[in-house]
C-alpha cells in the first residue's frame, strides 16, 4: 500500500503519474479538507474534487480545477438575482455538488460520499478525506483592521493578495481522522507528501493529532516532494506565505514545516545546491526533475520517488 498526503492541483498531478506508473499496490490519497466551504447550501471540497476531476480526465487543465468545457448558466442566473458570485461553480460541477448535498443530507459521511464519487468515476485509488468532522483553514489577513477569512475568501475572493499574518485550523482539536486514514499510514510501505503547499494544504492534515502521531511514528518511510522550486511556488501563494510567516522560500522552508514527519525530501534539480544543507539537517535528499509538465514527467517523478524509497527500505 502507498499513502499520499494531498492538497489539490499539485497532488492531483502527482497521483496521475502514480496511477500510470504500473504500481501493483493499493494507492490511498488522504486529502486536505481545510479548504472546504459551504455556499448556497452546497458543500464544496475543492481538493477532493480536483483529484477526482484530474484522475477522471475531466479537469480543466488550464486552471487545474473545475471541469473542462464547463457552462455557467447557473452562475449567470445567480448574478441576475444579485447573489454573490465570486466563487466560480460551473453547471456540471453544481450537479456533483447537488449529489454530495443529497448524500450528506441522507446521513452519509464525507468519506462515504467521496467513496461513492470515486466509484462512479471508476478511479483506481481510494480517496479519503483527512477527517469527516468540520475542520477549516482560517487566514489572518493583514489589513486595517486585520481580518480573519475562510480559506476560499482569502484565496478566491481576495485573489490571495493580502499578506498572511497567521493560519489557524478551526475544529482541529476535536477532529478525528476519517476511517482508514491512520490504518493506511500504518500499513503503507511508503508515505508520500505530495508537492502541495506545506502551510496551507499539508498543515491542516497534520493539525489532526492522531494523524500527526501516526506520521511521527512512520517517519522513516515518509518522503516529501518540495513544492518550492528555484525560490518560487510551482502554483499559488506558497512562496509569499512562507516568506510572510518567516520561513525561507526554498525546499528548506518546506522542510522546516515537514521535518518531524519525513526522512526523505525530493527537491528539483535546479535546487541541487541546497541538498547539502538539507542533508546536514538530517534528511536524505533526492535531486530530480519535479516539474510535472506532461504525463511522462509525472510518471517519471512517481517512479523515481518509489524506487528511491524501495532502495532504502
Ligand atoms: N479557484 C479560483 O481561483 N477561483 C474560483 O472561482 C474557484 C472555484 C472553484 C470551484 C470548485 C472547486 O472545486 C475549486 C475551485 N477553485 C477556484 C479552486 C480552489 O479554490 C483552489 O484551487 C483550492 O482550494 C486550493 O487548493
Amino acid at each position: 500500500m502507498i499513502t499520499v498526503l494531498c492538497g489539490g492541483v499539485g497532488a492531483a498531478k502527482f497521483l496521475e503519474g502514480l496511477t500510470h506508473a504500473n504500481v501493483d499496490e493499493e494507492i490511498v490519497a488522504v486529502v486536505n479538507v481545510g479548504d472546504d466551504e459551504e455556499m448556497y447550501g452546497l458543500h464544496i471540497s475543492p481538493d477532493i474534487d480536483t483529484i477526482i476531476y484530474t484522475l477522471a480526465d475531466l479537469v480543466d487543465r488550464e486552471r487545474g480545477w473545475g471541469i473542462k468545457g464547463e457552462s455557467y448558466q447557473s452562475l449567470d442566473r445567480l448574478k441576475e438575482l444579485g447573489a454573490p458570485t465570486w466563487f466560480t461553480l460551473g453547471d456540471r460541477d453544481i450537479g456533483l455538488h447537488l449529489f454530495r448535498r443529497h448524500l450528506l443530507d441522507s446521513g452519509h459521511t464525507l468519506s462515504e460520499v467521496t467513496a461513492q464519487l470515486t466509484e462512479r468515476h471508476n478511479l483506481p485509488i481510494e480517496i479519503l478525506p483527512s477527517t469527516n468532522q468540520r475542520l477549516r483553514t482560517m487566514i489572518l489577513a493583514e489589513g486595517d483592521p486585520d481580518e480573519l477569512l475562510t480559506f476560499q475568501r482569502y484565496f478566491v475572493e481576495r485573489r490571495h493578495q493580502p499578506t498572511v499574518k497567521g493560519i489557524f485550523f478551526t475544529g482541529s482539536e476535536k477532529a478525528k481522522p476519517a476511517p482508514g486514514v491512520v490504518e493506511a499510514i500504518e500499513a503503507s510501505r511508503v508515505v508520500i507528501i505530495a508537492p502541495s503547499n506545506p502551510l496551507l494544504s499539508i498543515a491542516p492534515i497534520l493539525s489532526i493529532s492522531q494523524i500527526r502521531d501516526a506520521l511521527e511514528k512512520e517517519r522513516g518511510k515518509t518522503v516529501a516532494i518540495s513544492p518550492i522550486v528555484g525560490g518560487r511556488a510551482i502554483k499559488g501563494p506558497a512562496d509569499r506565505i512562507l516568506e510572510s510567516l518567516g520561513y525561507p522560500i526554498s525546499p528548506e522552508g518546506a522542510a522546516k514545516v515537514l521535518a518531524p514527519y519525513i526522512s526523505t525530501m525530493v527537491i528539483d534539480s535546479v535546487d541541487f545546491d541546497l541538498a547539502k544543507g538539507l542533508e546536514d539537517s538530517g534528511l536524505r535528499v533526492v535531486v530530480t526533475n519535479t516539474i510535472m509538465d506532461g504525463l511522462e514527467a509525472k510518471i517519471d517523478l512517481a517512479k523515481r520517488v518509489l524506487s528511491e524509497m524501495k532502495a532504502h527500505s
